[in-house]
């Protein structure tokens, strides 16, 4: 059996972005989701509306997993940003506020960042650059509320995973605003809170030291197959032995300045760390080829616990994404990396990243729940009418 949570406060975060030199509402949408319901079974007991049992974000644990994840600054900014904003009437209070100026390192003499940069500038033009790296992620008056319900599906996904391991081996979280770009203390990418990073925190919360190393961490593998490298993700843990990240993703594409393949982690963390990049236009067989790979490196890591930070922006129609894949590709993909031997029985999140044509969502997550599930079980519908 296979759960998705899902959380209306997730539709509240409604923005706007810097695309190609316009100035336009975010690719990243409420209707992505919409989309993505419409095509589920949501009178199935296996659909979990997580506001209707959840109403609050009290959850000490939430709260906790938060903090572990991102700098204290940086999510205290993401809170109260905005109306910091309105309060100065720089903005009206429905309109979202975007960084203008970055500190970035090679605008400084000698290259190296100033002492001072330490401490988050008091200006508040000044301080949205700083805990941002781009302009695809702008904040809006309900942003703080859907990123957290969002990073709250990921925390209540491994929960389940945890408490109920006979009946349900995977959970899909209906995440939105993504997560796989945002690192500890800098939004981008659409992202603001990094979704896998607080499920990590969870798991090691709720599932504690792994039977094969009794006094240590459970080993996570992360496979991230949104058409973008994830170098928030990567970032967090380059260092860290207990978490195998393997990425496939646009080589020369978007965020561009990470995604190599010598990025293999570093000290501890080394081998630890798995880019597998492919050109721009990409076919489905080079993909799939990619795709053992990286199954080839999971199976021989033999995880406890699979994060898969899910984008359908590999879809061969996306906007943002130069791969070929269709439709029933994804029944392929789903059902190589569910059937790969020790992946087989481990404990499941699938978390959702990209993906940008909104009339194709629905179809290509009934496909690859289908891959997943074989054909028992499936909470899409019939594909019967593409889109509705
Ligand atoms: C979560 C996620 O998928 N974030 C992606 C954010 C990408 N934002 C900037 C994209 C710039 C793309 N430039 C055009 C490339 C067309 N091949
Ligand atoms: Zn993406």
């Amino acid at each position: 059996m296979l759960w998705v949570l899902y959380d209306s406060r997730t539709l509240l975060h409604e923005t706007v972005e810097l695309l190609g030199g316009k100035h336009i509402p975010a690719l990243e949408s409420p209707d992505r989701i919409r989309a993505l319901v419409k095509a589920l079974d949501t009178s199935s007991d296996a659909f979990i509306e997580l506001d209707a049992v959840d109403k609050s974000f009290e959850d000490p644990l939430l709260q906790r997993f938060l903090a572990e994840s991102h700098e204290s600054g940086y999510l205290e900014h993401l809170r109260t940003i905005h109306r910091a904003w309105v309060s100065e009437a720089l903005v009206s209070q429905k309109d979202s506020i975007l960084p203008e100026c970055f500190p970035v390192q090679r605008m400084f003499t000698g290259n190296s960042l100033p002492a001072r940069l330490s401490v988050p500038p008091k200006d508040i033009f000044a301080r949205t650059g700083y805990y941002a790296f781009d302009m695809s992620t702008g904040i809006c008056e309900n942003t703080w509320t859907a990123v957290v319900a969002s990073a709250n599906l990921a925390v209540h996904g491994v929960r389940m995973l945890s408490s109920k391991r006979e009946s349900s081996n995977t959970v899909m979280a209906l995440c939105r605003p993504p997560g796989h770009h945002c690192n500890a203390k800098m939004a981008g990418g659409y992202c603001y809170v990094n979704n896998a990073v607080v499920a990590v925190h969870a798991i090691r919360h709720f599932f504690g030291p792994s039977r094969s190393l009794p006094s240590e961490k459970p080993k996570v593998a992360i496979l991230d197959i949104d058409f973008h490298h994830g170098n928030g993700t990567q970032d967090y843990f380059y260092y860290d032995p207990w978490v195998l990240y393997v990425s496939i993703h646009g080589l020369h594409e978007y965020p561009y300045y990470s995604g190599f393949e010598n990025e293999i982690g570093e000290d501890q963390g080394k081998g630890f760390n798995l880019n597998l990049p492919l050109p721009a236009g990409s076919s489905t067989k080079q993909y799939l080829s990619k795709l053992d790979t990286a199954i080839q490196r999971m199976d021989h890591y033999a995880p406890d616990f699979l994060i898969i930070s899910l984008g359908f922006d590999t879809y061969n129609a996306d906007p943002l994404g130069s791969f070929k894949i269709e439709t029933e590709d994804y029944v392929t993909i789903a059902h190589r990396i569910k059937n790969s031997r020790p992946l087989l029985k481990t404990p499941s999140l699938l978390l959702l990243e990209g993906g940008y044509v909104v009339e194709n969502l629905g179809e290509n997550i009934a496909a690859f729940l289908r891959g997943w599930e074989g054909t028992v079980d499936v909470i899409a519908k019939a594909a019967d009418s593409p889109g509705h």
